[in-house]
Order: structure tokens, then C-alpha cells, then sequence
């Protein structure tokens, strides 16, 4: 019953990373409408820490609640709700990060994003309010020191603190009714659904009261939910424990998709692993990268360039799982926040002549092979991939007779069975600065409009 977005069955999501919210107002109308996006998810608006009064604020303090006051970095209660509406307005729906497993990390104390005073090692937080008695203690806690520090235990991660951020107890009564408050405001102003923060360290039974409680959106239909829990088949929690309660990320894809992204992309035919326990189709919720892992080692990011490209365009054409694409600000200290003015506020998202952002904004989400493969993935949905091929480097399939999709590591020219009937279709990667001529029996001679960016993408609807 979460499982559904409300966008008119579009199928691709962005995560605009620390954008301010007047920001992203516009850009679902110069960019995410016209390109055929489902939504964007937000960074968390409620209110929050600043970890430092020196203006270098790392994003993460966005991740330690004072209060569910709308007041945060990217803007107020007004901007959240002016852009929310003009996103709706162009068909692009507003999803948010909502960390409701814990408040502030234990130490901090002084006021918030809205002024709103906390105290965290007293448990106090009046912006609620929460109390001593709302949250966890270590009588609920099987860990020695009180953090969560044991993965092969449910109530070590559920009941114990995340790296000491002070933990609610979502079994109370008061403390779901104060969570789904937040998400039915939300819901009011036009949100159409929630990321749920460290859902993993929520007992289900907790988070389905939670959403038991939470309204239906003003036009009808439950709001739409994906949770974070983090399962690699190396742990006491699974996947599975949440399909009823919506999507689950799936962090075992963007491994597997780098390992066919990289080169061999033969591999990537196989990035769907149900025997290592990989959430089915239907409830997977994918990427290729995330706010967390970009600052790890391991994920493929921006930084990768190419091969983050082939890694990104390649989740978009094939048909595993509900799709979210990265929006990253550039970055080389794993704390640093977005771009920021002398005065402390977040720097304004620029866009230039040919499409790209400037001002320290990254923008994967505009790179052709990337904010292309919208339309395909909208188009194409709900068919099988067929014809998977990799032949001399070229990987080709497609999806069912809707679309066709080409990749390589360089530039190509390949002639092959698309799948489509005979008619000439724009390539979308190349924005129609190509058209395609695919002949009675299927087959058409491919290659990249661009040399350096080896993709084709058509779809059915693409022809005339
Ligand atoms: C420090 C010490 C602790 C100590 C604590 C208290 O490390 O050992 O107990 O002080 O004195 C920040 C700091 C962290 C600090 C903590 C509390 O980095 O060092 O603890 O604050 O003050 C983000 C960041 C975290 C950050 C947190 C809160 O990633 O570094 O912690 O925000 O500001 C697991 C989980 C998964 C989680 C992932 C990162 O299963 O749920 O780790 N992912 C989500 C978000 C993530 C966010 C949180 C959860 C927490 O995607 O961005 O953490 O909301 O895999
Ligand atoms: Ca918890």
C-alpha cells in the first residue's frame, strides 16, 4: 500500500542533496518537469543542530532533530511550501528525509535551526516535546557502553544509540502520534512521501504504527514510503522485515553494478541476485550511489566520471527495482556542507548556457546520459529486458518492444535487432540531435552521437 509515488506512474526520483528549497522550485520547472522526473527527495527541513558557529557546517548535522519545526538550512515553512506546490504543479512530487529514529547526539545542547533550545544528555527537547521518558535507556539496551555495537542483534540495533544520536522509543504511544504529526503536516503541504532514516534501527512494528497513523494525501492514496535499511546478507536484519511498510534501499545493487560498470559489462546482466538475498524487484528501492557511501570508498560517484555514467544510465535502462539518481555538491572533505556565501547561507545553484551547474553544485542529474534516461525508464516500464547482449564491448538489450538501449566504454557502430518496429526515432542521450532508422525486420545501425558519451536510448514513442 506504500508503494506508490503518485506521479502518474513515472519512475525516476532525485535526491537534491542540500539544495535550498527556493532552489529546487525552479528547478522542477526549468529541469524535473519537462524532463519527465517523479520527484525529489529533500534533505531533512525539520529542525536541526549547528554543530559550529564558525560557518563550516557539515551536512550531517542535519541528521540530529531538535524539533519537527519546519526550519532547516534549505529554507522555511513558507519556501518548503511554495516549492512543494510549484514542484506538484509541474507534476514533480516532493519525498522527505525524515530521521525520526533519534534526536540530537548525546553532548550537544543550545538552540536550533528555529531557534528552538535542547538539551541532548538531559533528554530534553521542548521544540515537541520530547522528555526523559520518550526515549531509550540502557535498562533497553543490551550494549555495554549504550551505542549500537552489535549487528547480529535486533535489540542492540534497535533499542541501543546510533553512534550515540539519542534514541526514541517508538513503541510509545505519544512518541508515534509526535512522528506521524510531523509526517501529516507534511502530508498537508503537499508531500507525496518519506525516506525513512535509519529505518533499520526501528522495530517494524514501531514504524507500522507510525504510518497507521499517518493520513492519506489530500487526493487520495497512502503517501509513498522507502526505508533505509542497510542489509548486505551480514546481519541480523533483513530486507524482507519491511516490504509491508514500502520500498527498502538496496545496497547490495550499487556493488554489483559497479563490478559490471567498470568494464566487463557483460556482468552487469546478473545485478540482480535473489540467492544473495537481494530485495525483490518490487520492493527494492536502488541507486548507484548515496549521500553516506559518496564519502566512503567504496561506491562509484561523480568523481568516477565515465564510469559513474555507465553505472547510472545502465540502472535506468534496465528493469530492476524503483530508481534514484544523485545531485551532489563538489566536495573533498567528507564533512564539509554545500557551497556556502560569507554569510553562512548555502550558495544559489547556477545553471550555465549549455545545460550544466555552477557554484560548486555538481548536478549528475543533468548529464545526458543520466537526465535523458528519465523518459526511457517512464516509457519502458513494466516490460522485460530481452536481448541482452555484449558483444565486442557493445552491450545492447531491450525493453520489451518500448525501447533499446546501447552502451559501451568508448564509441561504437554496431547493427542490431532493437526490438522496435520499423520508423525513425530520436536518440534521447543525444537530446534528438540523432534520429535512428530502424527497418522492417528490427535492425538498426547504432553508434553515439557523442564519442564521449557512448549511449543510445530510443523508445517507441520516440517514432514517426
Ligand atoms: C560521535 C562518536 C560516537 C559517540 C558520539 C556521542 O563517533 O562514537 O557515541 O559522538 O558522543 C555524527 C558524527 C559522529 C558523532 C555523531 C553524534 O559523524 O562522529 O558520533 O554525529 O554526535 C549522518 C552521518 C553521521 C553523523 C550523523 C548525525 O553519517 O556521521 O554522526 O549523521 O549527525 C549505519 C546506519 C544507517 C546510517 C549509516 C551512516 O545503519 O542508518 O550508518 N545512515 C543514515 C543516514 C546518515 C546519518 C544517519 C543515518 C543518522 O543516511 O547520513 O548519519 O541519522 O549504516
Ligand atoms: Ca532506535
Amino acid at each position: 500500500p506504500y508503494h506508490d509515488p503518485h506521479c502518474g506512474g513515472k519512475q525516476v526520483i532525485v535526491h537534491l542533496f542540500e539544495w535550498k528549497w527556493t532552489d529546487i522550485a525552479k528547478e522542477c520547472e526549468r529541469y524535473l518537469g519537462p524532463k519527465g522526473f517523479c520527484g525529489v527527495q529533500i534533505s531533512p527541513p525539520m529542525e536541526h543542530t549547528m554543530i559550529t558557529t564558525d560557518g563550516d557546517r557539515p551536512w550531517w548535522e542535519r541528521y540530529q532533530p531538535v524539533s519537527y519545526k519546519l526550519v532547516s538550512r534549505s529554507g522555511n515553512e513558507a519556501q518548503l511550501k511554495d516549492m512543494v506546490q510549484r514542484c506538484k504543479a509541474v507534476g514533480v512530487r516532493v519525498f522527505v528525509d525524515a530521521v525520526v529514529n533519534h534526536m540530537a547526539g548525546l553532548g550537544r545542547s543550545g538552540v536550533g535551526t528555529a531557534g528552538s533550545t535542547f538539551n541532548s544528555d538531559a533528554r530534553d527537547f521542548p521544540g515537541v516535546p520530547f522528555t526523559k521518558e520518550n526515549f531509550n535507556d540502557r535498562s533497553d539496551c543490551p550494549s555495554g557502553d549504550g551505542n549500537v555495537n552489535n549487528y547480529g542483534d535486533p535489540k542492540n540495533v534497535r533499542n541501543c544509540y546510533l553512534v550515540g544520536l539519542t534514541d526514541l522509543d517508538g513503541s510509545q504511544a505519544y512518541v508515534q502520534d509526535k512522528v506521524a504529526g510531523y509526517f501529516n503536516h507534511l502530508i498537508e503541504i503537499g508531500v507525496a512521501g518519506f525516506r525513512v532514516d535509519a529505518a533499520k534501527h526501528m522495530w517494524p512494528k514501531d514504524l507500522e504504527a507510525i504510518l497507521t497513523k499517518t493520513h492519506d494525501l489530500p487526493e487520495g492514496g497512502r503517501p509513498f514510503f522507502y526505508h533505509e535499511v542497510i542489509d548486505r546478507n551480514d546481519g541480523a536484519i533483513k530486507v524482507d522485515e519491511y516490504y509491508h511498510l514500502g520500498y527498502v534501499t538496496e545496497f547490495r545493487f550499487p556493488q554489483k553494478v559497479k563490478e559490471g560498470a567498470s568494464g566487463d559489462l557483460g556482468r552487469l546482466g546478473s545485478v540482480y541476485d535473489p540467492g544473495w538475498g537481494m530485495a525483490s524487484p518490487d520492493n527494492a528501492f536502488v541507486f548507484v550511489d548515496n549521500h553516506d557511501t559518496q564519502r566512503g570508498n567504496e561506491a562509484l560517484t561523480y568523481k568516477n566520471g565515465a564510469e559513474y555514467k555507465r553505472a547510472v544510465a545502465f540502472m535506468l535502462a534496465y528493469n530492476y527495482g524503483f530508481t534514484r539518481v544523485m545531485s551532489s555538491y563538489y566536495f573533498t572533505d567528507n564533512s564539509a556542507g554545500p557551497p556556502r556565501n560569507s554569510d553562512m547561507s548555502a550558495k544559489d545553484v547556477i545553471i550555465k548556457s549549455d545545460g550544466t551547474c555552477d557554484n560548486g553544485w555538481v548536478c549528475e542529474h543533468r548529464w545526458k546520459p543520466i537526465g535523458n534516461m528519465a523518459m526511457f525508464r517512464n516509457a519502458v516500464a513494466g516490460t522485460s529486458v530481452d536481448n541482452f547482449k555484449y558483444d565486442n564491448g557493445v552491450l545492447t538489450f531491450n525493453r520489451g518492444n518500448k525501447g533499446f538501449f546501447a552502451m559501451s566504454v568508448n564509441s561504437f557502430s554496431v547493427s542490431v535487432n532493437t526490438g522496435l518496429p520499423a520508423g525513425e526515432y530520436c536518440d534521447l542521450i543525444s537530446e534528438c540531435a540523432q534520429k535512428i532508422r530502424v527497418d522492417g525486420s528490427g535492425r538498426a545501425q547504432v553508434s553515439p552521437k557523442d564519442p564521449s558519451d557512448p549511449f543510445v536510448a530510443i523508445i517507441a514513442q520516440g517514432g514517426d
